[in-house]
């Protein structure tokens, strides 16, 4: 049987996801290659030898290093805070290792900028890296993209996108790594403001060209340590704070190529909004929606309808959308984790078939340029900032 041994670096929430990924993926789609859940990497080998049982890896290293040195892994993922994807990627593709990269791809330009023209060098040796813009994947969103692409939209307009949690509402959540600008490269503006930039520049099918933003921080200081337990974990409220190095919210405006117009927000204080990754775009003959809240909906408003129709909502788990056949019969539902299965089955298609897989290095970088424009333009009182 032909295999692909994957090496992980991670096995926190995200470790997580990408675990269940590899396991289910040649379960549910028939894959040329196998994964092989060889090996986990973690710095403490209690914990990854832990993570390594209950997720179902083979074998454990304590530094990613010796997971890249390994001859018998030939993928490596990357579940990482952002201050390592530079470095991991590049060795790990100079290896001659594909890689599989978390969003957003790094904390800066120029490091998103190496790990291009690694990626690039390594694609000329049929070694190929991708990053995990895993909403890409949930099947209403990609339907969303063929509509767009099939031309149902006709010329597009308007483009609003949110992505709204609550997560740190609390101003005694602890302080974790994704509140340490050296550690994250920004707050809500990367952690979850990458994937509205990318599923909008991707769906819409043309580029942002220049924002004019504001971020800011409502919780200057949190309390240090506390667990870890999902995205804030728990702390007390008495003892040491430290401080927040990153945005608690941002927005803005754009511009995008092909003259449409964005209004962009991602916060994590939107108190009752749990995950709500909202997209709506506006064309000239057809308008769509969707809201990760109800993930297996697409609404889809057509001008074409009988006056005043409304927007029909469409249950994208049809066995002709996009990935649902190989699931549940009709309307059973897809949810969180399988937009992980699908990107792990993408790329390993991808790299059994030497064709390059997407969203590329190159397609996380212009996020990351995006995210630059940003801070820039927020640092400046808002100033247009042309990406
Ligand atoms: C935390 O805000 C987070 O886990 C993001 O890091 C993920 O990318 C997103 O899918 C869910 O929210």
């Amino acid at each position: 049987m032909n295999t692909i041994n994957i090496g992980m670096v991670g096995h926190n929430f995200m470790g997580k996801a990408h675990s269940h990924a590899w396991r289910t993926a040649p379960r549910f789609f028939d894959l040329p290659l196998t994964p092989r859940m060889t090996a986990l990497a973690g710095r403490d080998a209690g914990r990854v030898g832990a993570a390594a049982a209950t997720l179902g890896w083979e074998s454990t290293e304590t530094d990613w290093r010796r997971l890249i040195e390994r001859e018998d892994v030939d993928l490596v993922d990357i579940c990482v805070p952002g201050d390592l994807h530079a470095e991991i990627a590049t060795a790990a593709l100079e290896a001659g290792k594909h890689v599989l990269c978390e969003k957003p791809l790094a904390n800066t330009v120029a490091e998103a900028e190496r790990m291009v023209a690694a990626a690039e060098a390594a694609q000329a040796r049929g070694v190929f890296a991708m990053c995990g813009f895993s909403y890409r994947r949930t099947p209403a969103l990609t339907l969303a993209k063929r509509l767009v692409d099939s031309g149902a939209l006709g010329p597009i307009r308007h483009v609003r996108a949110q992505y709204l949690q609550d997560w740190l509402t609390d101003e005694n959540t602890p302080l974790t790594w994704r509140l340490d600008k050296d550690k994250s490269g920004s707050g809500s503006l990367g952690d979850i403001g990458a994937h509205i930039i990318d599923a909008a520049q991707w769906i819409a099918g043309s580029d942002l060209t220049g924002v004019s933003a504001l971020l800011t921080t409502f919780v200057a200081d949190r309390p240090i340590g506390g667990d870890f337990v999902g995205l804030g974990g728990t702390g007390g409220t008495d003892g040491p704070r430290g401080p927040v190095t990153v945005d608690d919210a941002a927005m803005f405006t754009a511009r995008f190529a092909d003259g449409a117009v964005g209004v962009f927000e991602a916060t994590r204080f939107a108190l009752g909004r749990k995950n709500a990754m909202r997209l709506e775009l506006n064309g000239s003959k057809a308008s769509l929606a969707f809201d990760f809240e109800d993930m297996n909906a697409l609404w889809f408003y057509d001008a074409a309808d009988e006056p005043n129709a409304g927007f029909r909502r469409i249950q994208a788990t049809e066995p002709e959308h996009p990935y649902t056949g190989n699931w549940w019969p009709v309307g059973h539902g897809l949810g969180y984790e399988h937009a992980f299965t699908h990107q792990a089955v993408d790329f390993i298609e991808a790299i059994a078939q030497g064709q390059a897989p997407s969203p590329s290095f190159a397609e996380a970088l212009q996020v990351q340029r995006v995210l630059e424009a940003v801070a820039t333009s927020a640092a400046d009182e808002s100033r247009w900032t042309a990406i």
